[in-house]
């Protein structure tokens, strides 16, 4: 299915981190999301500094940091400054708004003063966002919000009628950024597809995990992917950011439909 390209697309979008980063990918010619799925601080940080020129977003999970401190996030801000790429905690918030709205913004990690964009499911309703918008009060910087409607593990329960309302029902917001998901599920041309669940060789780790190639997820919609052992693992963890990422790109120019 041909699509328009990112930078008619940031046009059609009310959300502003979709904009920013339609004109990320577009300008950095990349669509790598790196999920940096590392337990001590220096790990993620040299990741960062490795791929950060051809990524357009870091993913983490900062609750997995056994050495966690304020440091790493400084660190980490400034080389998302340097390399221009946005800062995603994959925290897939699940509880009440109220509750959702103190985990983003206080406990040990602050999210809220330092993530560009977030993960929430979708299963609470629409008061998940809310929650997220409330944990913004006084944020000066615009987050973006993504809905997890699809997972990528085997016999996960995000089918049917879940991923339908958490379209319809939940994405209804001008916070929302995107989905991750695994097909297309939705048309607003104007919100991001991330899927997770990427390598190299179609595959499958032993807890669930399934993989699909770089060009079968963007067949399927993917605008921004997810990789993370493909990479984290790899013998030579620059060519493969730089593998996935030339692979990745020309996936994309294969479906856009140019000047549109
Ligand atoms: N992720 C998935 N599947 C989902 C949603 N999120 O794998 O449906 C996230 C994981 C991990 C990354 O939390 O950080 O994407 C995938 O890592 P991997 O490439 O090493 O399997």
């Amino acid at each position: 299915r041909l699509i328009q390209s990112f930078s008619t697309r940031a046009k059609a979008s009310k959300n502003q981190s979709a904009i920013k980063l339609f004109k990320l990918m577009e300008q950095k010619q990349t669509t790598l999301c790196l999920a940096a799925d590392f337990i001590k601080s220096q790990e993620i940080l040299d990741i960062a500094q490795l791929a950060g020129p051809h990524i357009a977003v870091l993913k983490v999970h900062i609750d997995i940091v056994e050495d966690y401190n304020k440091d790493l996030i400084q660190n980490l801000k400034n080389l998302a400054k340097t390399h221009n790429f946005m800062i995603m905690e994959d925290r897939k918030f699940a509880d009440i708004g109220q509750v959702v709205s103190q985990q983003f913004r206080n406990g040990i990690y602050s999210i809220a003063e330092w993530a560009d964009l977030v993960t929430v499911h979708p299963v609470p309703g629409k008061g998940i966002i809310q929650g997220i918008g409330k944990g913004l009060d006084e944020c000066s910087e615009d987050k973006g919000i993504f809905i997890v409607a699809e997972m990528s593990s085997a016999g996960a329960l995000t089918t049917g009628e879940y991923v339908e309302k958490a379209v319809k029902e939940v994405a209804d917001s001008e916070m929302v950024t995107g989905f991750v998901c695994q097909t297309n599920i939705f048309k607003d041309p104007g919100l991001i597809q991330l899927t997770p669940g990427v390598k190299l060789v179609e595959s499958a780790d032993d807890l669930g995990q399934q993989y699909n190639t770089p060009n079968a997820v963007v067949d399927k919609g993917a605008d921004l992917i997810v990789v993370g052992r493909g990479i984290t693992q790899a013998k030579d963890q620059l060519s493969a950011v730089l593998e996935y990422k030339k692979v990745l790109w020309e996936a994309y120019k294969k479906r856009v439909v140019e000047n549109t």
